[in-house]
């Protein structure tokens, strides 16, 4: 039996933890390194980093984000935000990643995929889809969501999974920031539609929308971002909570 896994994801900007509310008026949430402690010390799974603001110059101050919190570390450390290619994936597992993640990059060239498969692992590679309601469908956006990509989310994943990705990290724009809980319905969409595991992230606002998604969305892990950095809840009550309820969680 695979354990559901908690993660929490650092949104990072100019070496800052940031939070916003679908994807906009970033805030600022704290210091990387000391959240990281903090996150390990309770018992968190996994970490991502994310650079929400990836820019050629603040390459290197990411670097140096990543080194100080893989220094707090010993559980899997993703880096996501800007990296379009194997030179920029190479800086941040030789600074310390585990998994690096591709959105935008993975989009306008989906070969990268399978580069990065071949030479990390697929273990390594994960996709990122950002994706919002669109009628009847989850509309897959990139840069930031800024920009339609024209595709179909569920789609998507699948071609991720064709090409080598190993994980998928699916987050609902509609629910980023809003703590009304996750998309328990594009997730499951998601994640009937591949094997590979599929990691719900957005909105998450309680201990019961943990519950929802690795229910009825059928999440593999749930990534969360604003209850965790405000301190309203820890990894460990969460993990107690979902335990009770006969979720099988890492303790
Ligand atoms: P919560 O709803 O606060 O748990 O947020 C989870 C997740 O959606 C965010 O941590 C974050 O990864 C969303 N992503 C992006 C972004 C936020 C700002 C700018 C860009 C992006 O491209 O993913």
């Amino acid at each position: 039996m695979l354990a559901k896994r908690i993660i929490a994801c650092l949104d990072v900007r100019d070496g800052q933890v940031v939070k916003g509310v679908k994807f906009e008026g970033l805030r600022s949430a704290g210091d990387p390194a000391a959240l990281a402690r903090r996150y390990n010390v309770e018992g968190i799974d996994e970490l991502v980093i994310l650079d929400v603001t990836a820019t050629l110059e603040k390459r290197l101050a990411m670097a140096r984000t990543v080194r100080a919190v893989a220094g707090e570390l010993f559980i899997p450390l993703c880096v996501g935000g800007g990296i379009r290619d194997a030179g920029d994936a190479a800086a941040v597992v030789e600074a310390g990643a585990d998994k690096v993640s591709l959105n935008s990059a993975a989009l306008a060239d989906p070969a990268i995929i399978t580069r990065l498969a071949r030479q990390y692992g697929s273990q390594a590679v994960i996709v990122a889809i950002d994706a919002r309601r669109e009628g009847s469908h989850f509309a897959v956006y990139s840069r930031s969501g800024t920009t339609a990509a024209s595709r179909d989310a569920v789609e998507w994943a699948r071609e991720a999974e064709q090409r080598g990705a190993g994980e998928i990290l699916l987050t609902s724009m509609d629910r980023d920031g809003t703590r009304s809980g996750f998309d328990c319905e594009m997730t499951a969409a998601v994640s009937t539609a591949v094997n590979i595991p599929v990691i719900a992230s957005g909105g998450a606002g309680g201990f019961d929308d943990f519950v929802d998604v690795f229910t009825s969305g059928r999440a593999d892990a749930a990534l969360a971002a604003s209850i965790f950095h405000y301190a309203e809840h820890s990894v460990s009550a969460l993990k107690a909570h979902l335990r009770e309820r006969g979720i099988p969680v890492r303790l």
